[in-house]
């Protein structure tokens, strides 16, 4: 019986020292602080999660892509270019078949050297382009280009094309000759 008494009041004093200290003590704002701020980051990192899955992540990772995407409209086209070897060269287009109209050629410079696409509307074979003394082609039926974009870089260019035949093709010096072109086909 007479242990009993001895447990209550300890058990009582410290909750009446903690509501003096709240109202008196400078403690008590940072007991506040603590639940309201868990509270309010919680909050915001649902918020943010949930707008961001779709949306931030997009507009993030390629604002020109972004464009293209969202708006349905032009056909996007990835070029990839680059080094096999010091003498063979490389350049691919995916899909190399689009339907007419506006197409985004997004070139990505995947070689240790600057490169370029130029978009040539002719009949002419791929591989069969007349090469200039200058060890470059004719751009005279170049309809648009990425022009010369850094390793690593990628640019990218909307062209309305009309059916046909074509051939991308990076101009810069002896690049050509090495292997850098490819088909393309406009239906
Ligand atoms: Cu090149």
């Amino acid at each position: 019986m007479a242990g009993v008494p001895p447990v209550i009041r300890p058990g009582h004093f410290p909750t009446r020292r903690k509501s003096c200290r709240s109202w008196a003590g400078r403690r008590v704002v940072v007991s506040i602080q603590v639940p309201k701020g868990g509270q309010s980051d919680e909050k915001e990192q649902s918020s943010t999660s949930t707008s961001g899955g779709a949306t931030a992540t997009t507009a993030a990772s390629g604002g020109v892509t972004v464009t293209t995407a969202a708006s349905g409209g032009p056909t996007v086209v990835n070029v990839v270019g680059g080094e096999k070897s010091s003498t063979k060269y490389y350049l691919t287009a995916t899909p190399a078949s689009v339907p007419a109209g506006p197409t985004t050629f997004t070139f990505k410079n995947a070689g240790t050297m600057v490169h370029e696409v130029i978009v040539l509307k002719t009949d002419t074979p791929a591989d069969k382009l007349k090469v200039g003394a200058n060890h470059e082609v004719s751009e005279a039926a170049s309809v648009g280009e990425d022009s010369e974009t850094k390793p690593g870089k990628t640019k990218s260019t909307t062209i309305d094309l009309k059916p046909g035949k074509y051939v991308l093709a990076c101009n810069i010096e002896r690049h050509y000759e090495k292997g850098m072109f490819t088909a393309f086909t406009v239906t």
